[in-house]
């Protein structure tokens, strides 16, 4: 299929004021009734999306249609001589329970006791009935629900109630009104057997509101967290956006089959189980906080996203990247600010910076598509929330707050573009930010380069930064972004200077903005050669090339108030002591793991930021700095720095500091609690690497004597992954317990995909005949094939090629039953031009061998043969 262009963009020709849907469901067959008011001032067809429907009746303004008046083709159905305020009425037949691909109006659990639910984002729609299915067609939903009562008691719609009752032979009906317009995929129906929870909650004008937590009945009593985190959420929202929610009642589900993490449906969230559920038997920490911040990410959609949304799929971003800052501004305040941002950009530089670098490197607003479910990306998503955040940054507290009102006021029940949006923040701040688009227009991840020049005699230190972003495929020639860099100025005491810059005192933080190729900037009054700590706050996305001494780096590891910027020094500092791994050096492995070791004794200092400064970049982020790919060689190094660190630190002292962490009494998620477990873990893995028996030991009994999963998995995952004689009995205790929690079936099928090198892959092969394996369910198939293709790069990336086989034949099933998931998957070959050539050569095969398979869908083949480009 040819491409779909940005450049392309056209209005509707016909738009849709009213939608009245009447749904007769059932789990084989489910019935759609459509009447669509439908608007326009041009002579032309009106044109209707719809995929795997079966039309059963076609009619206008109450009148059958004549059968020259409508053509009906694969995706299209084209209807003529319609007119302005003319009903268009269709009705057609779905098929709930043979939809694998969970796109559109599928059954989630079994036949006899699972439930119906859809999924339209982006183009789900046009699989439950004709519409123009686009986002720039916003129009009133009213959805009657009619079913079967003892199968489906529970009938939701997004919207208002407006009326429910009796049918005759044992079925009933509910009916539910939209007032807010909305673009298709915003829609959402819910029919079964669920058990809810409920609380009243009332707005900051005063509106009561009724929000309602559904699940299947033996998960209910886990809502409550998500409850929690949703009333937070919407306090939030009026308190620092100033919006309110507007409908009367807000409802969530929870569900065990769904290919996104979560969906923001007016009024009727739909929720991937692993992202709502919460229980501290089965969630670790770290899933709770991605259950609050999943939670707040759907609700604040509401405005950014539905109220506002998106004149087409380009500008995804629009909501996306805007809905992810939001989130991490909540989380950040409702956690820690420093420790967030830390994850964040953790997970920026695991998952978008090698996205950016390879052949699936697309800009924050592509210029063209194929299937636009392969752009719900870490590009689209986590990029383009860094650049709301440089636009905040640039703005200030108040005037970002300032330009954010003026958007939602100006944009209120529109479908907005990225211009809308950078018009309004600058706008309502006088400021010109059209500059920053040329960050979403283009791909890659800019190099800043930053050289210091002191001067003794004039006491001036001159900084000259410049930027570079290297050439794309359909990007020869990059352009200079602006890029905002935060600074402040050591001195060797590890004391921050005051900043002297064009004859102004600026305090000891600065933000400079390099807006050109390069520029220099001079500081004056500076008493001797500082260190300079750069980007602080990550305060734009790019790679920073820096000359640093490694004693340099350990002053700032050792010595920034700000618990991000020491983070940062002692992640620059820990790439450099990979280095030296590799080649024999020493200066900044001793450096590292030096200042390491002063910090590991420093009092005072947060558990949970120790555990994260005792943490180097992990495996494909290291990997990203190399040339000829060796994840093996990779494994081992990161496990030898890893191992002088324990060795600097002494296992003496670990094990003590262990054995202070493990805490008595019942289990406390609090901060405090969260963060002990936190380093207790990341000790005894340093344990691990210098005293294998004692911490195989300890984690054995760790394993038996956990209070919560936090504590259970961490403690599995160390025997698992270390090849203890202990694992076996944890795994097959592990399953006892859980087998009938799919959630903490998923950890236990990922923690085994991880198991380094070699073995990886037999033991995913015998996982993959374990009865409790599917390749239906995506989080199953994503434990497994997911963490041992993403997450686990020794073992995927085996020398035979063995691994890249499993998994190309695995896509293949996959693909014909669930192409989102299959394609989503198939991104783990990413980079592979950038191994050594044995393996290049290998996942080439594999990729051409899949590639050259008939009838791959539309998702699988763009994304293969985007990676093999
Ligand atoms: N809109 C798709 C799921 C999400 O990002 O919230
Ligand atoms: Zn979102």
């Amino acid at each position: 299929t040819a491409p779909i262009r940005l450049a392309d963009y056209t209005p509707p020709a016909w738009r849709v004021s009213d939608v009245a849907l009447e749904f007769d469901l059932g789990i084989d067959s489910s019935e759609v009734t459509a009447h669509l008011t439908v608007h326009s001032d041009v002579d032309a067809p009106l044109r209707l999306d719809g995929e795997g429907l079966e039309l059963l009746s076609i009619a206008a303004d109450g009148a059958p249609l004549d059968a020259s008046r409508w053509r009906h083709t694969d995706h299209v159905l084209e209807v003529s001589g319609m007119r302005d305020g003319s009903v268009l009425t269709t009705r057609v037949r779905v098929q709930p329970a043979a939809n694998t691909a969970l796109e559109g109006l599928y059954l989630s659990g079994s036949r006899e006791a699972g439930f119906l639910l859809t999924q339209c984002e982006a183009e789900g729609f046009r699989h439950i009935t004709f519409f123009p299915d686009r986002p720039d067609v916003l129009a009133r939903y009213t959805v009657t629900l009619r079913a079967d009562k003892a199968r489906f008691p529970v009938l939701l719609a997004g919207g208002n109630p407006d009326g429910a009752g009796e049918l005759p032979d044992g079925r009933h009906w509910a009916r539910f009104v939209d007032p807010h317009p909305k673009p298709s995929y915003l829609f959402a129906l819910v029919a079964g057997r669920l058990e809810k929870i409920e609380r009243d909650y009332v707005t900051a004008e005063g509106r009561a509101v009724k929000l309602v937590i559904w699940s299947e009945a033996n998960a209910i009593d886990s809502c409550h967290y998500a409850m929690d985190a949703l009333e937070r959420s919407m306090r939030w929202d009026e308190q620092a956006y100033g919006r309110s929610y507007d409908l009367d009642v807000f409802h969530v589900v929870a569900t065990h089959d769904f290919n996104m993490g979560a969906m923001e449906n007016k009024g009727l969230n739909i929720f991937n189980a692993k992202y709502l559920l919460a229980d501290p038997d089965t969630t670790t920490d770290d899933e709770y906080k991605a259950v609050e911040a999943v939670v707040a990410h759907e609700y604040f959609h509401n405005w950014s996203g539905n109220r506002v949304t998106c004149r087409d799929w380009f500008q995804l971003s629009l909501k996306e990247g805007l809905t992810v800052f939001r989130e991490q501004q909540f989380s950040a305040d409702m956690n820690s600010t420093a420790l967030k941002r830390i994850e964040d950009v953790a997970l920026l530089r695991r998952a978008q910076f090698p996205e950016d670098a390879g052949p699936l490197a697309h800009p924050v607003r592509p210029a063209e598509y194929r299937e636009i479910n392969n752009f719900y990306t870490a590009t689209v998503y986590e990029k383009g929330a860094e650049l709301v955040r440089m636009l905040a940054g640039r703005l200030g507290t108040e005037g970002f707050r300032r330009g954010m009102d003026r958007y939602f006021a100006d944009n209120d029940g529109r479908a907005a573009t990225l211009e809308d949006f950078l018009g309004a923040l600058g706008t309502a701040n006088g400021i010109d930010l059209m500059p920053y688009l040329a960050w979403y227009g283009q791909s890659g991840t800019p190099r800043l380069r930053a050289r210091g020049r002191y001067d003794e005699g004039t006491q001036r230190y001159m900084l000259t930064l410049s930027q570079y972003t290297p050439p794309s495929a359909s990007q020869p020639d990059k352009h200079a972004v602006p890029i905002p860099v935060k600074l402040a100025l050591f001195d060797r005491d590890g004391n921050m200077l005051p900043l002297h810059l064009d004859g102004e005192a600026r305090g000891t933080e600065a933000v400079m903005v390099l807006d050109a190729s390069e520029r220099s900037f001079t500081f004056e009054q500076v008493p001797h050669a500082p260190v300079p700590s750069l980007l602080r706050g990550f305060s734009a996305p790019v790679l920073l090339e820096c000359d640093y001494a490694p004693a340099e780096l350990a002053l700032l590891l050792t010595h920034d108030p700000d618990g991000f910027n020491r983070w940062e020094a002692g992640q620059q500092l820990a790439a450099r002591a990979f280095d030296d791994c590799r080649t024999g050096g020493a200066e900044a492995l001793d450096a590292w793991s030096g200042a390491l070791k002063r910090l590991f004794g420093e009092p005072g200092l947060d558990a949970a930021l120790l555990a994260d400064l005792l943490t180097p970049p992990g495996e494909i982020e290291l990997a990203e700095r190399q040339e000829a790919v060796d994840p093996a060689r990779i494994h081992e190094l990161r496990q030898t720095m890893q191992s002088r660190l324990g060795g600097a630190i002494g296992a003496e002292a670990l094990e003590r500091r262990y054995r202070e962490l493990c805490a008595s009494g019942p289990l406390v998620l609090d901060a405090a609690g969260k963060a002990r477990r936190r380093l207790q873990r990341r000790v005894l893995e340093l344990l691990a690497l210098v005293s294998v028996d004692t911490a195989h030991a300890l984690a054995d009994a760790q394993y038996r004597s956990a209070r919560g999963m936090t504590d259970r998995l961490a403690a599995l995952g160390i025997l698992v992954r270390g090849g203890a004689a202990e694992a076996s009995d944890a795994l097959a205790d592990f399953r006892r317990r859980h087998a009938d929690n799919p959630l903490a079936m998923d950890k236990w099928f990922a923690v085994q995909a991880q198991i380094p090198g070699e073995p990886a892959l037999g033991r995913v092969q015998t996982l993959e005949r374990d009865p409790a394996f599917t390749l239906k369910n995506p989080n199953r198939a994503r434990a497994l094939l997911g963490t041992f293709a993403s997450g686990n790069p020794s073992g995927f990336h085996r020398a035979d090629g063995a691994g890249y086989r499993l998994l190309a034949e695995r896509l293949a099933t996959l693909d014909s039953l669930n192409p989102q998931i299959a394609a989503r998957l198939a991104t783990a070959f990413n980079g592979w031009q950038r191994l050594e050539p044995v393996r290049r050569d290998m996942a080439r095969q594999a990729l051409s061998d899949l590639a050259g398979r008939p009838g791959l869908s539309r998702n699988l083949s763009e994304i293969v043969a985007s990676v093999l480009s």
